[in-house]
């Protein structure tokens, strides 16, 4: 039996090796699909979790321009919360049980959505520094080795970038405003900056699934070598901007062909991710509320889908 198994691992590897995609109903280690059904589970939470903080300010936007983009960007993320949950479904989990995870605090979600906005210049910053991170992350993830996840990735990716030039933008604008608007800017930068640098998780000596993950594609870049890559293309779009990203260890190495940064507060990120965060119980609430909410329309799709299933059988009796 033993043999057995690492001989189909070994085979698992090697289409793996070979970039062949994992199917769904391919032969694949336990361990594979519970880290998959981990990982786009915590994905698809983010995604629609995500919707809230600038839900918040459709009906705020200073344009109809603004609001209908914004609006646009919203509905996007429902959509790649969807693409998701389907994508987690063919490794089988089903949906309410996903939501079940999330609603009852034992899912993880992107730390990142538990910060507020307070501000206009907050959507802007959620565009270029968020969406930003997201792309570095997701562009990726195109290239998973699990067939159903790379391909929702694609439809995502070409989103995204639209989402962060949305955001960089409205940046942009407020770049070429009056004072207060290039203050409102600074100060959205310096409360998102290091919350978007932690969105790709633990320093790689902590990672406890990076070395398994990439082993088997999942993953195509640490965390840490993410994280590198974003602050490469930040430092030069913060000149554009006209900003100053609020870390005074930023700098050019010569030797490392990068820039090197300051230390992340590590500590913080362990306690939004624990649930401690500014907004994490907030978001949670009006998740639930929403699901709470929604029952009627998912009771009355079901009633009409039944409804409908009988007169068919009705129908097919007739006949
Ligand atoms: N927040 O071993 P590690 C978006 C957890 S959506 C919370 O490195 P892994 C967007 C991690 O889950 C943004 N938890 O894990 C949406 C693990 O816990 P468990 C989300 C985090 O999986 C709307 C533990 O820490 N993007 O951008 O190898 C609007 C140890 O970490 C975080 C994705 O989900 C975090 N930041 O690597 C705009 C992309 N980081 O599960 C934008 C897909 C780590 O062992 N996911 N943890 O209990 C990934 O690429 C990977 O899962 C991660 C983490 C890079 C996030």
């Amino acid at each position: 039996m033993e043999n057995n198994y690492s001989s189909l691992e070994e085979k698992f590897q090697a289409k793996i090796d070979a970039e062949i995609k994992i199917e769904p109903k391919d032969w694949m280690p336990d361990k594979y699909r519970k880290t998959l059904i981990r990982q786009i589970s915590q994905h698809a939470h983010s995604e629609i979790v995500g919707m809230l903080p600038e839900g918040n300010w459709v009906s705020r936007a200073p344009s109809l321009r603004r609001k209908v983009a914004l609006l646009a960007k919203v509905q996007d993320e429902a959509g790649h919360g969807l693409y998701l949950y389907s994508a987690a479904e063919t490794l089988g989990i089903d949906r309410d049980t996903m939501y079940e995870q999330l609603h009852s605090g034992k899912a993880k979600y992107s730390s990142i959505f538990n910060y507020p906005t307070t501000s206009w210049a907050d959507i802007g910053a959620i565009g270029w520094l968020v969406d930003g991170a997201a792309i570095m992350n997701q562009v990726p993830l195109c290239r998973c080795s699990y067939g159903p996840y790379a391909r929702a990735m694609v439809r995502v990716c070409k989103e995204e970038s639209f989402h962060q030039r949305q955001g960089f933008e409205i940046l942009l604008n407020l770049s070429k405003g009056t004072p207060e608007q290039q203050r409102m800017l600074q100060d959205a930068v310096n409360r998102w900056w290091w919350p978007s640098m932690m969105m790709f998780g633990p320093p790689d000596a902590d990672s406890p699934n990076t070395a398994l993950s990439m082993k088997w594609r999942i993953k195509r870049f640490t965390n840490d070598e993410l994280r590198q890559k974003f602050v490469d293309v930040c430092y030069e779009q913060a000149k554009t901007l006209n900003v100053t990203l609020p870390d005074p260890d930023i700098k050019w190495n010569e030797d490392r062909g990068h820039y090197d940064y300051g230390e992340i507060d590590w500590t913080e990120f362990w306690q939004v991710v624990k649930g401690n965060g500014p907004c994490n119980k907030q978001r949670l609430d009006t998740r639930r509320k929403a699901w709470e909410d929604g029952a009627w329309v998912r009771e009355a799709a079901l009633a009409y889908a039944e409804k409908k299933q009988t007169r068919k059988i009705q129908q097919s009796k007739v006949a």
